[in-house]
């Protein structure tokens, strides 16, 4: 088992197309077992998407069993959203890849998701409260969007030049 880096924001690669899985099979198995362990090890990680960790390919794992419930690990490959509900929802959103930041979001309150498993079994799934939320950070991240991309420009224009800033310096301090 392997903790796997996570890239942060202005990283290109984060806003790249992942491709679908072909074939679910034990050395994807143990790619997915990195990604849980990478989030677990991860200071309040819910989630995590394959190319957060620089791999295109459209997975997903997640564990929304608060810290004192026992783990309830999940993945989900190849996920697509069937059905978006009218109702919209806002929760105060973060990201393993925009790192100290936090913005209220807003997305449909539920929709349905259908996937594979880690055994590549297919399964349609309906989503509410704070797995509707996830499900669709997550597969928003699969298609190269960020939480901040769904946020006010002038919000979005204030985190993105702090990024820019901190990626400059730490740039600057490997040149010393
Ligand atoms: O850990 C995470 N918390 C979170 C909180 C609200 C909405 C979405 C998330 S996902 C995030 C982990 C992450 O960056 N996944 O891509
Ligand atoms: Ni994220």
């Amino acid at each position: 088992m392997t903790i796997l880096r996570i890239l942060t924001a202005p990283n290109p690669v984060l806003r790249t197309t992942s491709k679908p899985v072909k074939k679910v099979d034990d050395a994807l198995r143990a790619f997915i077992d990195d990604m849980l362990e990478t989030m677990y090890h991860s200071e309040n990680g819910i989630g995590l998407a394959a190319i957060q960790v620089g791999v295109h390919k459209r997975i997903i794992v997640m564990d929304l069993s608060g810290e004192d419930a026992p783990k309830n690990p999940k993945c989900y490959i190849n996920p697509e959203i069937t059905w978006t509900g009218e109702e919209v929802a806002i929760h105060s959103e973060g990201c393993l890849s925009v790192p100290e930041y936090y913005a209220e979001v807003e997305r449909p309150a539920k929709c349905r998701v259908k996937y594979l498993d880690y055994r590549g079994k297919e399964h349609e799934q309906e989503a509410e409260g704070l797995f509707a939320t996830c499900i669709q950070h997550e597969i928003d991240h699969l298609d190269g969007i960020l939480f901040i991309d769904h946020i006010s420009s002038l919000k979005r224009g204030m985190i993105v030049k702090k990024l820019n800033k901190a990626q400059r310096e730490k740039a600057q301090a490997h040149t010393i």
